[in-house]
């Protein structure tokens, strides 16, 4: 585990080297406190503004409840909200717990709202994904991940070229914390080289229904890495590497927002869950 700071931006070639050989990379300090403080306070005032009256979706990566739901499947283009798995759905709890029964908000943050906005269209996030190889680096989703004290669920070992998938691949998540996230929370855990091994499923749409096909059956290597990092650091993460995060049963939250970013220039085919009826993809800038 190395961290980086951004003196070195957009990345020198200890950096990419780094990047090469593992499949992450991590820059401290990328965004201010009030930056991260900024994003939270609208995390809340979009839980506080919500209706949550209709709709009661669970973001679950142990039994993939989501993959069916179309509150899901077409949060694409829209800013919707999901519950934790192990959270209490009667309306008295909701009305009453929602800042802290909300596994994450997705997926169009960085288009719709105009702090989260601010936060991801920025020169220095160009610069690194140019950097990283992109030509015509776009932005296709965000999530805020509030990783809930108490009741935060695991996220299951994956790809993210798995459910963002681009021909030839070019998937990278960019991961921001915005509070501390260690192994008491819930941090990320990493298998560090595990980008160079094969890409093991595709979540794809077959005859209209979403489903999960078997590429390579080789088992993933085993998370060697906790990315224990400081609210403000910035962690890259290949379209390959095989990464997780187990449940948060502590009492302090773990709050992170990620952008998946794809080049423009390769294929996004249609049978990709993801699907933007409404907005064209965004560049970090100029767009
Ligand atoms: O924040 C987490 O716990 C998991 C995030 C993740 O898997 C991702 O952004 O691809």
């Amino acid at each position: 585990m190395k961290y980086f700071s951004t003196n070195d931006l957009p990345l020198n070639d200890e950096m990419i080297n780094f990047w090469n050989n593992n499949g992450y990379l991590v820059i401290e300090n990328f965004n201010t406190d009030k930056e991260c403080d900024e994003l939270m306070e609208r995390s809340s005032y979009l839980i506080e503004h919500n209706n949550f009256n209709n709709q009661k979706s669970i973001f679950d990566t142990v039994n993939q409840a989501h993959n069916d739901d179309s509150y899901f499947l077409e949060s694409g283009d829209k800013i919707r909200f999901f519950f934790e798995e192990k959270a209490n759905l009667n309306d008295d709890n909701i009305e009453e717990n929602k800042h802290f029964i909300v596994n994450k908000i997705g997926h169009a943050l960085h288009d719709l709202d105009k702090v989260f906005y601010k936060f991801s269209h920025k020169q220095k996030l160009q610069d690194i994904a140019l950097s990283l190889g992109f030509s015509k680096p776009k932005l296709l989703q965000s999530m805020y991940i509030f990783k809930q004290p108490k009741i935060g669920g695991e996220v299951v070992c994956h790809q993210d070229s798995t459910f963002l998938y681009t021909k030839p691949e070019s998937t990278i998540g960019f991961w921001f914390a915005l509070e501390d996230a260690n192994k008491t929370n819930g941090c990320l855990q990493v298998a560090s080289g595990g980008h160079k091994g094969p890409l093991r499923k595709l979540f794809k749409k077959v005859d209209g229904k979403m489903q999960m096909i078997d590429l390579n059956d080789e088992p993933f290597p085993e998370t060697d890495t906790f990315v224990e990092v400081k609210k403000g650091s910035l962690v890259l993460l290949h379209g390959r590497l095989p990464h997780y995060s187990c449940e948060n049963t502590s009492l302090k939250s773990r709050h992170a927002y990620t952008i998946h970013v794809i080049d423009n220039n390769n294929e996004y085919p249609e049978w990709n869950w993801l699907q933007r009826s409404s907005i064209p993809l965004k560049s970090f800038i100029n767009d």
